[in-house]
């Protein structure tokens, strides 16, 4: 696909066209934005992983305490029978918050397969690599790709096994109510009854809770947004000042939205070479770069039925921040 502005066939094939198209219609719109999944560049992926050990950011640590606590219900969910079951985990990433559960199934002799889809190629050679040295005999079957591709895509499963697919970490969180509601009518249209989907809510609430959240001291979320621009400098030849760009993120309790923003401190000009395209910045103007949305009960109730899961769990954390729901196809 030719980039607007070169030559056709003068296109450097080291640019990824999917990043300059995204980053050419989010910077000729105004307000400005960019996609959320632009911050996972190798170095992005990291900041991410350091941020879920930050104090401020509770929703990790929630997350693990309730599949810690709650390993027994997971089993008696996805087993209640003597049927196997398949293990889908979407955006698997390392693979940690997993790896509770499948070490917990392991030691009850659950029959189960595990497929890890992730978009990075890298994060599952590591994760695969790694439980097949830990489990040899347990199957594992990675598939590298996005979500909502990966779901027509997954390998034939045997007859009589129920799937079961994991979308852990808030990652709905990051999708607009539009996006959220398309991804679980998807998910629904590719599995059969009995199938069950286990998706991570970061739950409302007080405010400055979920500020702090996204405003941590050590300055890492504020590190993660702006690489987002490094990224761009490297990717798309552009010319961006990080020292000209502030960090703000703010969360609106009225609809649950925490949103993440880079700010142009001064008037400026930036050009970005692959694009061939010069951005007119005026002082105070924001980039939209992520949404990261928090859920009341009656919003995940209605998510549920508007794609057709019913509910069969609903597991929170002690301090009721985090919930892992479990949506059944009926
Ligand atoms: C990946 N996702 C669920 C994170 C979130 O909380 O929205 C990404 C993140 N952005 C800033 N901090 C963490």
């Amino acid at each position: 696909m030719a980039i607007l502005g070169h030559p056709a066939g003068a296109v450097d094939p080291a640019i990824d066209t999917t990043v300059a198209e995204a980053v050419r219609q989010g910077l000729t719109q105004s307000p400005k934005r960019l996609p959320s999944w632009l911050l996972y560049d190798a170095e992005g992926s990291r900041l991410f992983a350091d941020i879920m050990h930050l104090p401020e950011y509770y929703l990790t640590r929630a997350e693990y305490e309730i599949l810690e606590q709650y390993q027994d219900d997971f089993l008696r969910a996805f087993q209640p029978d003597e049927k196997p079951f398949r293990l889908v985990g979407l955006g698997s990433g390392d693979g940690l918050k997993t790896k509770i559960l499948l070490e917990h199934f392991r030691s009850r002799q659950a029959r189960f397969t595990y497929v890890p889809v992730d978009i990075s190629g890298e994060a599952l050679r590591q994760l695969t690599a790694d439980l097949r040295e830990r489990w040899p005999d347990l199957v594992v079957e990675p598939v590298e790709d996005d979500y909502v591709k990966a779901l027509s895509n997954l390998p034939k499963r045997p007859a009589g096994t129920r799937q079961v697919v994991l979308f852990l970490g808030s990652n709905v969180g990051n999708f607009t109510p539009e996006e959220a509601l398309y991804f679980y009518r998807e998910l629904y249209r590719n599995l059969q009854p009995g199938d069950l989907v286990v998706s991570g809510f970061d739950l409302q609430k007080h405010p400055a809770i979920i500020h702090a959240a996204y405003n941590d001291e050590a300055g890492l979320t504020r590190a993660f947004n702006l690489n987002l621009l490094h990224r761009l400098n490297r990717e798309l030849g552009a010319d961006f000042d990080l020292a000209a760009f502030d960090h703000y993120e703010t969360y609106f309790p009225e609809t649950g939205e925490a949103r993440s923003y880079l700010v142009s401190c001064p008037a400026h000009r930036v050009y970005l070479k692959a694009l061939d395209l010069t951005v007119s910045f005026e002082a105070g103007e924001i980039i939209h770069t992520e949404i990261s949305r928090k859920f009341s009960r009656a919003g995940i109730e209605q998510l549920a039925a508007e794609s057709g899961f019913r509910i069969t769990a609903w597991l929170t954390d002690n301090r009721g921040y985090f919930a892992e729901v479990i949506f059944e196809v009926v």
